[in-house]
């Protein structure tokens, strides 16, 4: 798996792609990051990549040219195409599932008031990671690059995903580590008991009434309602 990203602030990566586990797994050349700057596919003698928006208002709009000769220079037929935008479609964890069989994927990264319209006719998805307004879509882009990176095989243990918060919509069951009793909190007893099957039984009915109680917009699309 590739992802090249293109963006006004590659600065911002750093710490991201340098770090804990996608560090280790780009290290492992289990996922091939490169950050590239959108400034350096400008034609004009200023690197302008933004202009007023045409019939007034405010803030600036990223012109099309430098993104399309940047986009163009990295695409393959291999690669999907991704615009991190509020207007775009809300990410959720069946789509970070999909998005890591891709083998090529380029995030297009968008500041200042937003992309001019006809840089939507040269992407191929729009992508949002919530009902919130950012000031770019380079967070957005991180935060798809950890969650999908975390999935590809050989990166963390396959248990430590198959059990994730969202694979079949219910959130996680609580864990504990020692001590045994913090505070006169104590770790419930079934988890001390050694018997597997209770365990596992316990942990489920933690999963939906946590579900339950917290998200039951998510018990409705869980396999448990079948
Ligand atoms: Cl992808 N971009 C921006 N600028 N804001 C957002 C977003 C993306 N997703 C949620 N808010």
């Amino acid at each position: 798996m590739k992802i090249d990203v293109l963006t006004l602030f590659p600065e911002m990566y750093d710490g991201v792609l340098n770090s804990s586990i996608i560090k280790r797994a780009r290290e492992n050349k289990l996922v091939e990051i490169n950050v590239h700057n959108i400034r350096d596919f400008t034609l004009d003698k200023h690197n302008r990549v933004d202009d007023y928006p045409i019939g007034g208002g405010e803030g600036m709009v990223l012109m099309p040219e430098p993104i399309y000769r940047a986009i163009n220079h990295y695409k393959t037929d291999d690669s999907v195409v991704i615009m991190m935008t509020p207007q775009g479609k809300t990410y959720n964890q069946k789509m970070a599932y999909e998005f890591k069989n891709y083998k090529h994927i380029i995030l297009l990264c968008g500041h200042y008031e937003g992309f001019d319209e006809r840089i939507r006719s040269f992407v191929d998805m729009e992508v949002s990671i919530g009902d919130f307004v950012l000031t770019g879509g380079e967070l957005a882009s991180m935060v798809l690059i950890d969650s999908i990176t975390r999935l590809i095989d050989g990166v963390i243990e396959r248990d430590s995903h198959e059990n994730d918060s969202f694979n079949n919509n219910l959130l996680d069951y609580p864990v504990y580590t020692k001590p045994i009793d913090f505070m006169g909190m104590k770790v419930p007893d079934v988890l001390l008991s050694g018997h597997h099957a209770n365990i596992a039984k316990w942990r489920h009915d933690e999963q939906i009434k946590k579900t339950m109680l917290r998200r039951p917009d998510l018990l409705e699309k869980s396999d448990e309602c079948e």
